[in-house]
């Protein structure tokens, strides 16, 4: 009685708040899918040394419809050889079940229910962690969105209050350096969208109260990635462009149509590929899927997987790799670690090298000052030390990198330095 009840005043709620379900998509169309062979390209060719890497590129290749019986391989091994996942972070995880989970029949899903439990837990402890370490989860509110949206498309638990209450617009998880990620935006704004969606089929419970927080949620979340557009049309910067378009595909009915030209973000970001701007398979993978028309939330539609490989005509050459030049020439670049006092020295390196060279450089000068420490991470090498000084997310501290003074958008292993360049390390809070 009382459960009827909720649902016909949730079932009113939506109507007076949510017109129609209209998902506004603009997609690439035919005469243009061999603009997106680069970006293919790059994900079926790049070896994957680390399953976790694959995750993304599998998700993405099979949300436009494409196979690849190889990466799946190398994704199921992966779960097979550590069933209990302990060295995953929940983000992860999650993507390793959207991954697998996608367009698949309900009874293999059933075969990875093993694995959304392991992400019940591990979601769980990211909010612990939250309490004990002044509201700073075990990751990021990136991986979080995603949790929450592998439980959701998943059928996993998850409580709807303590979702309602993390992603408020001002939770400081959402600002980088008082910088708004649109990135992490626009993963809260889908896995919302899910949870929303799941509420108004009655496949979830709950009262009129949390169901308006979640709306008034998405609604700030929206207008706050719409006010990072640019005048080109890009959505935060070309990384974080193609996530932004699925926020915005799914939220269609949150803002107005002359707010969003999507067809100009579309232009734009088709004449970053043959740049190489995607030349990382992630940055591929997240791009791809958006410019398909695609979103994460149709994962779970079986028919939205099955169609659109028909269509692209997929040439799987190898990537034309740029001749390096038969004797390679030098450039000199100034290269700091800066903690409190500023470390400097000059390293040559040569033409083409990226952030990382110059820092394994440096390195041989001086061991003492310039060692440092990566792990890999799916955009590539992340830094995690310097001089043996570890980056922590229980104090938000990282090493940032800067080029004359600035933040670069690319990691150390993507980020190619120019002659004369001043570049730096800075022990920094986010
Ligand atoms: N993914 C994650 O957990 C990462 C989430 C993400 C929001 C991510 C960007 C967006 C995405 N689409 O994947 C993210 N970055 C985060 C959360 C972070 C923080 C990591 C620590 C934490 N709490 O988890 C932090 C410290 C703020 C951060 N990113 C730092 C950096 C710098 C790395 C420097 C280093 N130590 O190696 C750097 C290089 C910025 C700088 N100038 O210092 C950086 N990030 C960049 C450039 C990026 C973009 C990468 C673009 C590229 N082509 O390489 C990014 C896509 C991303 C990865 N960061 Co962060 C953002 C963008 O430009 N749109 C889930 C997991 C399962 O994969």
């Amino acid at each position: 009685m009382r459960q009827s009840h909720q649902l016909s005043l949730v079932g009113f709620l939506l109507f007076s708040l949510i017109p129609s379900q209209l998902c506004t998509i603009c997609e690439v169309s035919k005469e243009n899918f061999s603009r997106l062979n680069p970006l293919i390209n790059t994900m079926i060719n790049s070896k994957y040394s680390k399953g976790i890497q694959a995750a993304n590129v599998l998700l993405s290749l099979k949300l436009v419809g494409i196979q690849n019986q190889n990466l799946e391989q190398q994704l199921i091994q992966q779960v097979h050889d550590n069933e209990e996942n302990k060295d995953l972070t929940s983000g992860q995880l999650a993507l390793l079940i959207l991954a697998l989970g996608a367009c698949q029949n309900s009874d293999e899903t059933f075969v990875y229910s093993y694995l959304v439990s392991q992400l019940e837990k591990k979601f769980q402890e990211e909010i612990k962690n939250m309490e004990v370490h002044h509201g700073n989860p075990l990751t990021n509110y990136y991986q979080l969105s995603l949790d929450v949206l592998a439980l959701c498309l998943f059928n996993g638990n998850y409580s709807i209050t303590e979702v309602t209450n993390l992603f408020t617009l001002e939770n400081k998880n959402f600002y980088f350096g008082g910088q708004f990620s649109v990135d992490t935006g626009a993963m809260a704004v889908l896995a919302l969208t899910c949870v929303k969606k799941r509420i108004v089929n009655g496949q979830t419970e709950t009262d009129e109260e949390n169901f308006k927080h979640i709306n008034n949620h998405t609604q700030s979340l929206v207008k706050k990635i719409l006010s990072e557009k640019k005048e080109n049309g890009l959505i935060g910067n070309i990384f974080s462009t193609g996530e932004a378009m699925q926020a915005l595909f799914v939220s269609s009915n949150y803002y107005n149509k002359n707010e969003w030209n999507c067809q100009q973000t579309l232009d734009t970001v088709l004449k970053e590929i043959p740049r190489g701007a995607f030349r990382v398979p992630t940055a591929a993978a997240q791009i791809l899927p958006a410019l398909m028309g695609k979103t994460y939330l149709d994962l779970t539609k079986n028919s939205s997987c099955a169609s659109g490989s028909g269509n692209l005509n997929i040439s799987t050459q190898e990537p034309v790799s740029v001749a390096p030049t038969s004797s390679p020439s030098y450039i000199l670049v100034h290269y700091s670690v800066k903690i409190n006092e500023t470390y400097s020295t000059n390293v040559t390196v040569p033409k083409g090298s990226v952030f990382l060279d110059v820092m394994e450089e440096a390195q041989k000068i001086n061991e003492a000052v310039f060692r440092f420490t990566v792990v890999e991470s799916s955009w590539g090498p992340y830094i995690t030390s310097v001089q043996g000084l570890k980056a922590n997310n229980n104090h938000r501290t990282y090493w940032e990198l800067l080029s004359d003074n600035k933040p670069v958008s690319q990691g150390v292993g993507s980020y190619v330095v120019h002659n004369g360049e001043k570049l730096e390390v800075r022990w920094s809070k986010y």
